[in-house]
């Protein structure tokens, strides 16, 4: 076992344990091998290919409603969400190495500004080096077999969004609120609700793309992007640990982290170790499991720099929009905004206050969904642009439309609450302003046509 010194942090080097690299730090010889070996996957129809491996997560759907009709064996809306996805990025590897990778999946760092898709997804062709040759890039887009297709991608302009200077992407203000929460159960909500975005993003209106459940694993940059999903799981371990709190138990649904989750568990998984931790408990420790991180700093910061800015976001008061989420058989897109009541100069509400986007991803197929806590999504730096505060008088409106672009329904989402988290140190949580107690709720907009 060897020690390295990453950025502050002491990470662990299993001696044989691969290494995820960031996608933007592979060599030429990394990247050739990468292709070559999902070529390889892509052209294998065993147990071993990639038709069997993207099946896993949606469809056409290898576990059963119980009805015994097909359903996604994904784990989605409920605490073993990063369980079942840390085993898959580890299948999708142990397949990959089986064709001759060497090193770990690399992951797409999504939580810096982008500006465009990494350079490995971005082409259909590249040149082989040995001979001149243009190729097929496998990671361009990946074959439907059992439909006879082949994923596509519709990048949304959101994925690109530009903060202004010292602000953050709404997605990297998501997932650093994930990695706030202290305890496995809220951490787990604000966790997968954040991931949902590069989803959306990357998939669009496509319904076979990354944006729904049941294709979006299709498409080959899906691993990319769980390495880094993983990778955010590993960061808010480690976050655990310099807190000195748990980073290795769930301290909710106990019962669903002794279950092995299938398909890993079934006796025809070519991938000897997931089978083996197939029982989520056991996924924690991913070292166990072959891998190792390059990196587990989060935008440049150390573990300890990064608990000490979050320690210091806790001493501001804060607003929140909170959504009971459930699960719609769908995904969705979701605008929110804050909206000003009418005055006597304006009739109208006004709600042109966008404050970000959040996204379900979802589809037919999905098992049910058992978040046992809200998704609180910050609209704190909304509100302070405007200059108000919890006293103020408001309330919350949402644009909310399936990948199709029509409008959710008025009874598919709950109300959303308003939820004033004072700054740490003070007593109550919940807004006093009246008004806003009586608009605890989501209007959903009627679109000007
Ligand atoms: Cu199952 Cu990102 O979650 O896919």
């Amino acid at each position: 076992m060897a020690k390295r010194l990453i950025t502050g942090v002491s990470v662990i080097l299993f001696a044989g344990n691969l290494i995820r690299k960031n996608i933007d730090s592979l060599t030429d010889d990394e990247t050739l091998q990468l292709r070559q070996a999902l070529t390889a996957i892509q052209s294998d129809d065993s147990n071993k290919g990639y038709q069997n491996l993207a099946s896993f997560h949606g469809a056409p759907g290898r576990c059963q409603f119980p009805d015994g009709s097909p359903m996604a064996c994904c784990i989605h809306g409920m605490p073993t969400f990063p369980q079942w996805h840390r085993l898959y990025v580890t299948e999708f590897e142990g397949l990959m190495q089986a064709k001759g990778l060497t090193f770990g999946i690399p992951y797409w760092d999504w939580t810096q500004t982008i500006t465009e898709l990494p350079h490995l997804f971005q082409d259909a062709l590249y040149i082989d080096p040995s001979n001149s040759k243009a190729l097929k890039n496998p990671f361009f887009e990946g074959p439907i077999k059992f439909s006879n297709s082949v994923t596509k991608r519709a990048i949304d302009s959101r994925l690109f969004e530009h903060p202004a200077e010292g602000q953050h992407t709404t997605l990297y203000n998501a997932i650093l609120y994930a990695l706030e929460q202290d305890n496995y159960c809220d951490f787990h909500v604000a966790f997968e609700v954040a991931h949902n975005t590069i989803h959306y993003l990357v998939g669009g209106r496509h319904e076979e793309s990354m944006s729904s459940l049941g294709y979006t694993a299709y498409d080959p940059l899906f691993f990319i992007h769980h390495s880094n999903v993983d990778r955010l799981f590993a960061i808010w371990q480690e976050l655990q640990k310099e807190r000195g709190l748990p980073y290795d138990y769930s301290n909710c649904a106990l019962e669903q982290f002794r279950k092995p989750m299938v398909p890993f568990s079934n006796e025809g998984n070519p991938i000897n170790i997931t089978k083996t931790h197939a029982v989520p408990s056991s996924t924690f420790n991913y070292h166990d499991l072959g891998y190792e991180y390059d990196d587990l700093t989060f935008n440049g910061m150390s573990i300890s720099h990064l608990n000490k800015m979050i320690e210091d976001r806790k001493s501001h008061s804060r607003l929140f929009a909170s959504f009971r989420l459930e699960g719609i058989k769908s995904s969705a897109d979701i605008q929110v905004f804050v909206c000003l009541p009418s005055t006597s100069d304006r009739a109208d509400d006004d709600c042109d206050h966008l404050a970000g986007h959040l996204f379900l991803l979802g589809g037919p197929l999905e098992m049910s969904w058992a978040f046992d806590r809200p998704y609180l999504f910050e609209i704190t730096s909304t509100l302070d642009n405007l200059g108000l505060d919890h006293m103020t008088t408001f309330h919350i409106k949402i644009d909310a439309r399936f990948i199709n672009g029509t409008h959710l329904g008025d009874d598919l989402l709950w109300p959303a609450k308003i939820v004033h988290r004072p700054a740490k140190g003070h007593k109550d949580g919940e807004i006093r302003c009246l008004f806003c107690m009586l608009l605890y709720r989501i209007t959903i907009i009627e679109l000007l046509l």
